[in-house]
């Protein structure tokens, strides 16, 4: 199988199971496992803040930041294609009272500054009064895109000029880094706590870290516990994840590389629409549409492609994101667009033709 459904299908490397199988554990809930600590401060180091907390997934660290930052009742600002509000369940909001104040996410996953300032409320007897703002980079949505430094500042002198602060659910911040060009640290400097994934582009099998200052950190331990995501022995995945940021951080070129010859080959398919200007990291939306304009079902569509190997994901009517990873080469692309190009051509009612 060509698996292009998600970056989060990545299986652990060699060097990965090597380092679990030797990795150096202890009860973290008592604060002893020595691997957990090594990747703590390696990932507040990456992000250029004072600490980290190791959490089982990207949905813990955002609902973790969430609730640590924000009381009940406290309005949080965000985008409307937010993973944080799309995707997690509406765990934050659900677990820590908290009303979603949503302004619509600009094409390339940025929002509009002059919208944040008017969404940014203090309480009073009618509204509830904003803590938090959250960004997203790369934004997952809107096509895996890149928000630029420039936004990212903006949107954070916003928010921070009226007392808010700033959270970075950088699950792929990697991959942003590299399409900008800096070091991860100059991207996570616009949150005040950053959420990244050991588990997507980087492979780990499991994992993400929460990064912001040491008081933050300290508690938001405790709500992590709260939440049930205290692990114990958890090194073991921690020693994954050392490795992910030691030797898996460059290779993510290789992804972006992937995506861009991807999308020039999806441009090429009659009935596949793909903006290839748009695709800055390691995925690759395309749409088909019938002649009226009308979204195509696409399940017949990836139905078909599964039965020939490939896997792709829906996401929204008649979009199907496809994501380049370290299980995929530049030859399964080859093949995966050989795949996309004979069900059009063969069954193109499947793509709206
Ligand atoms: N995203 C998954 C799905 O949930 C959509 C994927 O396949 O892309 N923030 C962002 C921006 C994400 O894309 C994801 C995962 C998360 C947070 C949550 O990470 P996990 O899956 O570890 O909870």
């Amino acid at each position: 199988m060509i698996d292009l459904r998600s970056d989060t299908v990545t299986l652990p490397t060699p060097a990965m199971r090597e380092a679990m199988y030797l990795a150096e554990v202890g009860d973290d809930v008592f604060g002893e496992d020595p691997t957990i600590h090594r990747l703590e401060e390696l990932a507040a180091d990456r992000m250029g803040k004072e600490a980290g907390l190791f959490v089982p997934s990207g949905s813990m660290g955002n609902t973790c930041a969430l609730l640590t930052h924000c009381q009940r009742g406290d309005q949080v600002v965000l985008g409307d294609r937010a993973h944080i509000l799309l995707y997690e369940g509406g765990g934050a909001a659900t677990f820590g009272g908290l009303p979603f104040r949503t302004l619509p996410n600009l094409a390339n996953g940025a929002l509009d500054p002059a919208q944040v300032d008017l969404a940014i409320v203090p309480a009073s007897l009618h509204t509830p009064g904003t803590r938090l703002l959250c960004l997203e980079n790369t934004q997952n949505d809107c096509g895996g895109r890149v928000v630029t430094l420039e936004e990212m500042r903006r949107l954070s002198e916003v928010a921070h000029r009226k007392g808010t602060l700033v959270h970075l659910d950088g699950a792929r911040i990697f991959n942003a880094a590299l399409a900008l060009g800096v070091p991860a640290s100059e991207v996570a400097a616009f949150g005040d706590s950053v959420t990244f994934c050991l588990s997507k582009g980087l492979s780990a099998p499991v994992g993400s870290v929460l990064t912001g200052s040491r008081a933050f950190i300290d508690r938001a331990r405790r709500t992590r516990k709260m939440l049930g995501g205290g692990m114990r022995q958890a090194g073991i995945l921690a020693a994954a994840g050392i490795v992910a940021l030691e030797q898996m951080v460059d290779r993510l070129a290789e992804d972006h590389a992937n995506a861009r010859k991807l999308a020039a080959g999806l441009a090429e398919i009659r009935g596949l629409h793909i903006d290839t200007a748009t695709v800055e990291t390691n995925m690759a939306f395309f749409s088909m549409a019938h002649a009226d304009a009308t979204p195509v079902d696409i399940e017949p569509f990836l139905r078909a492609a599964r039965e020939s190997g490939v896997l792709g994901i829906g996401m929204g009517p008649g979009r199907v994101r496809t994501v380049t990873h370290y299980g995929i080469t530049a030859g399964d692309i080859d093949t995966a667009l050989g795949v996309f190009s004979r069900i059009a051509r063969e069954q193109p009612a499947l793509v709206g033709l």
